[in-house]
């Protein structure tokens, strides 16, 4: 399956799941209107990280969502997931397109406008603009690109695009309007009350932005 929708990008992260499983948050979520999903779990053994990334791929699979496990190739390979997400110091692109083939998605995190030029030379199938602000939810990042830096690159990327990093509900409108094709948010549905409720008026926003520009 490499057709996608980068919309509605639910990023995971059970230390926000609170009392809800991960699965009960991601099929809510799901139901609510997101369109793909990166297994990311940082605290995890390697015989954990699998054990979900298979549950979670039977689950997706049911609403035809495509499942993108973050970093870790071989999980992506051992659970036939629908592609994997590298960033900058992880495995090289060229490696990890060699080995999972060119059928499966590959999204690489740019973090600076130079590395979005350096993306227009490989054939990723889409980028994401990582942070576009600062957040609580990941400490290592760099300098958060900003709605400017979302325009710049837009202006210049031949891929897709996906912003993260402190985005919500406010500020989801700016990021579809200054060019990103979606966004990809872990705070902003995984830990609220209501995970399918929160992607519905999410997943609105994003709609009614693009319909603005029309
Ligand atoms: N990469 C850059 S920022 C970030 C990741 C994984 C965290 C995004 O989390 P939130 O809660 O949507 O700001
Ligand atoms: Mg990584």
């Amino acid at each position: 399956m490499k057709d996608f929708d980068l919309s509605l990008y639910l990023v995971t992260d059970r230390r926000l799941a609170g009392s809800q499983s991960l699965e009960a948050i991601v099929e809510e979520a799901v139901k609510g209107g997101v369109t793909l999903v990166q297994l990311r779990e940082k605290d995890c053994s390697t015989e954990e990280f699998y054990s979900i990334a298979c549950s979670m791929k039977e689950l997706l699979s049911k609403h035809n969502i495509p499942l993108i496990i973050n970093d870790r190739l071989d999980i992506a390979l051992a659970c036939d997931a629908d592609g994997i997400h590298i960033g900058q110091s992880d495995l090289p692109y060229e490696v990890v397109r060699k080995i999972i083939g060119k059928d499966k998605i590959v999204g690489l995190s740019v973090e600076t406008i130079e590395q979005a030029k350096e993306a227009n030379d490989l054939d990723v199938d889409y980028i994401g603009l990582s942070p576009v602000f600062s957040t609580n939810t990941k400490t290592d990042i760099n300098t958060p690109l900003g709605l400017e830096g979302i325009k710049e690159i837009s202006s210049f990327t031949k891929h897709k695009s996906v912003a993260i990093g402190g985005i919500s509900k406010e500020n989801t409108k700016d990021i579809i309007q200054n060019g990103a094709d979606g966004i990809s948010v872990i705070s902003a549905i995984i830990g609220k009350a209501d995970p399918k409720k929160e992607s519905k008026e999410l997943i609105e926003i994003i709609k009614d932005a693009r319909k603005e520009l029309r």
